[in-house]
């Protein structure tokens, strides 16, 4: 580099290139997959801004070989005019400083980004090399970064018709040493959510790594509307028409898009700058809030309603299937996981678009108005009869005694604390357990079969599943109104579930109902998720396991030719020595503590692509991997 350019912009760049290697997962979260995936958003993030801007309508990500990752869209191009201060071009200095076009910047601002929303410069950083091209005033433009720093001047490379930004890079392998492989799912899930959420825009996601590359496009002219249309694409609807609603209020652009269908379970899903908030926030609180007021008036108003009725919230979100999507330039976040929205405004904003929409769908269809009451009142009804037959056994306290037989097998140290429940899969599996366990602080109770689906299901009938009854009690916990954490018998719930698309199945299940029953379990990190081994590899007397494919790889490189292969079907395959070894011993064993967020995405995963179907049960399962992390002992 010429003297020059040593200057103070200069050594601002290398500090803030120092700060980002230091400590990358303050930037982007974390050098896990997660972490790798965020570089993509930070990427596409650019070009949907640029889009919702006006000036881009399609955006380009493909996946090629050797963990590269291309992105491109057809907006303006990233502006290439030398700063009279730095000397640099203006694309040079947003690849290289820290938050450069960020909140600084008040001519425009970044709608979309991510709970980091840290920018390019960011990416480059993390990445062994970055390509910039650049489309612009007729003229190609190329530079080439390594490590963040640039390793070539801005160089033009001939003209061209067309207009855009396209960049190219490779996450540094020796930040991501866990894995630098782009999982498909997760990046093409979450393209077709953006494209869902921002309407109009043209999304494609190309993985070029298989023999014969995968394209796929998404593009919605109805956006969140279709979204919900989506959602709902396996249920039994209500109404037709998904009702919808949007404006735009000092500076906060709302949109709205709801629909009943048969089921029980309610499923809003609010965004801000479309980013989901798992924790919900201020839009969801206006949206419910407005819900329930009107859906009351327009009952009273037009004598649907017995004398003394009334809807309270839960009555009017029964089987409702909603997206809530807001863009705000400045929203400020909250909660355990900064994902709730707390920005208070927004609770009026919302409120008053939602007023407006809703009624005037509801005067124009009365018809969708009617059922909609009429789903309500049934869930306003039943939770009345449900409460009254509560309270009417609560003197003889039903969980108590459970009606029949509990498999619970527990442990005789009675501390909480140091107390572990574990829920096994099947009766062979539970058997094996029973055997295997240090009965003094481990307890085991089997399910039988599947567990009730709680998404279609009131609390009154899940009650009626034996096998959450005797999970209730197990826990000590209660359920409903009388739930409390602080009498869980246990401080770890350990969920071990085979190592297949069931086992899968049924810990999804399982979860589903921890967060939508007991979040408290969930939120104390109480509950765990067992990793019992894939395969046995067995050579003589010598035995050894591998937990995963690449570990089995590894493992069959050093052993001798002789060695057996055998990959359990189940936990029932395993002798109860072999699954104390593998899967229950503390000292070592891998349990994955379930966290708030990874059960929240569980259920968001589950209602959102499971819903009745069966057959995305393996898009799932690999969606949710990365979900969980490794995080015990
Ligand atoms: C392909 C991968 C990711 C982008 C643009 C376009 C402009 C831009 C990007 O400007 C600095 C801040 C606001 C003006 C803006 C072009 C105005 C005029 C742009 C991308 C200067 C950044 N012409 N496209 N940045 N602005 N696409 N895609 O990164 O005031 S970033």
């Amino acid at each position: 580099m010429d003297k020059k350019h040593y200057d103070s912009s200069n050594i601002q760049i290398l500090e803030g290139l120092e700060a980002v290697k230091k400590r990358p997962g303050m930037y982007i979260g974390s050098t896990g997959p997660r972490g790798l995936h965020h570089l993509v958003w930070e990427i596409v993030d650019n070009s949907v801004d640029e889009a919702l801007a006006g000036y881009a309508s399609e955006i380009i990500t493909d996946i090629l070989d050797g963990d590269i990752v291309r992105v491109q869209d057809n907006g303006r191009g990233i502006p290439i005019d030398i700063h009279p201060k730095t000397n640099r071009p203006a694309v040079e200095t947003i690849l290289t400083t820290l938050h450069a076009g960020g909140k600084f910047d008040n001519q425009s601002y970044k709608v979309s980004g991510g709970l980091h929303g840290v920018g390019a410069s960011v990416v480059n950083a993390l990445s062994s090399w970055l390509e910039v091209n650049i489309y612009r005033d007729g003229t190609h433009y190329r530079q080439r970064y390594e490590y963040g720093i640039a390793t070539t001047d801005l160089e033009t490379c001939g003209s061209t018709e067309k207009t855009g930004t396209m960049i190219t890079f490779k996450a540094d392998p020796e930040v991501f040493k866990e894995t630098t492989d782009y999982d498909y799912e997760i990046l093409r899930l979450r393209i077709q959510q953006m494209a869902f959420l921002n309407k109009g825009i043209t999304f494609q996601i190309n993985d070029h790594r298989q023999t014969t590359p995968v394209f796929k496009t998404y593009h919605y002219d109805g956006g969140i509307k279709e979204y919900v249309q989506y959602l709902n694409k396996n249920k039994e609807l209500l109404h037709q028409e998904v009702i919808y609603c949007e404006g735009e209020i000092e500076d906060i652009i709302v949109e709205i898009a709801m629909q009943y269908n048969n089921g029980f379970a309610q499923n809003i899903f609010p965004f801000t700058n479309n980013i989901h908030n798992l924790e919900g926030g201020t839009h969801e609180e206006g949206f419910k809030m407005t819900l329930t007021r009107l859906l009351n008036s327009y009952g009273k108003a037009n004598n649907l309603f017995k004398k003394d009725e009334s809807f309270v919230g839960e009555d009017t979100r029964e089987g409702l299937t909603a997206i809530i999507s807001i863009k705000h330039p400045d929203p400020q976040f909250e909660g355990q996981t900064k994902s709730k929205l707390g920005s208070t405004e927004v609770r009026r904003i919302v409120a008053q678009i939602l007023s407006e929409g809703l009624d005037r769908h509801l005067l124009e269809n009365p018809n969708d108005a009617k059922i909609i009451i009429e789903k309500a009142l049934l869930a306003s009804r039943a939770r009345l009869a449900a409460k009254k037959a509560r309270e009417a056994t609560r003197r003889k306290n039903p969980l108590d005694s459970l009606g029949f037989a509990s498999k619970l097998a527990d442990c005789r140290n009675k501390d909480p604390k140091k107390s572990e429940l574990y829920i096994v899969e099947g009766d062979s599996a539970g058997g094996s357990a029973k055997q295997g366990r240090d009965s003094e602080f481990q307890a085991i109770l089997p399910l039988r079969g599947k567990v009730l689906n709680v998404e279609k299901a009131r609390l009154d009938k899940i009650l009626g599943n034996k096998e959450i009854l005797s999970m209730i009690t197990a826990f000590g916990t209660g359920i409903g109104e009388d739930f409390n954490v602080e009498t869980s018998r246990y401080h770890k719930i350990v969920i071990m579930t085979d190592a297949d698309v069931d086992g899968a199945h049924i810990r999804t299940l399982l979860l589903t109902f921890l967060f939508r029953h007991m979040k408290p379990l969930i939120e104390k990190g109480y509950v765990y998720i067992a990793q019992p081994p894939l395969y046995k590899i067995q050579q003589g007397r010598q035995i050894d396991y591998a937990f995963t494919e690449k570990e089995l790889t590894e493992k069959l490189k050093e052993a001798s030719s002789r060695a057996s292969i055998q990959r359990y079907k189940g936990l029932g395959e395993m002798n109860p020595e072999q699954l104390w070894e593998t899967t229950m011993d503390p000292t070592t064993r891998t349990l994955l503590k379930v966290s708030l967020e990874d059960a929240m995405e569980a259920d968001h995963v589950f209602s959102m692509l499971m819903g009745d179907e069966v057959a995305p049960r393996k898009d799932f399962i690999q969606e949710n991997a990365i979900y969980v992390q490794n995080l015990d002992i």
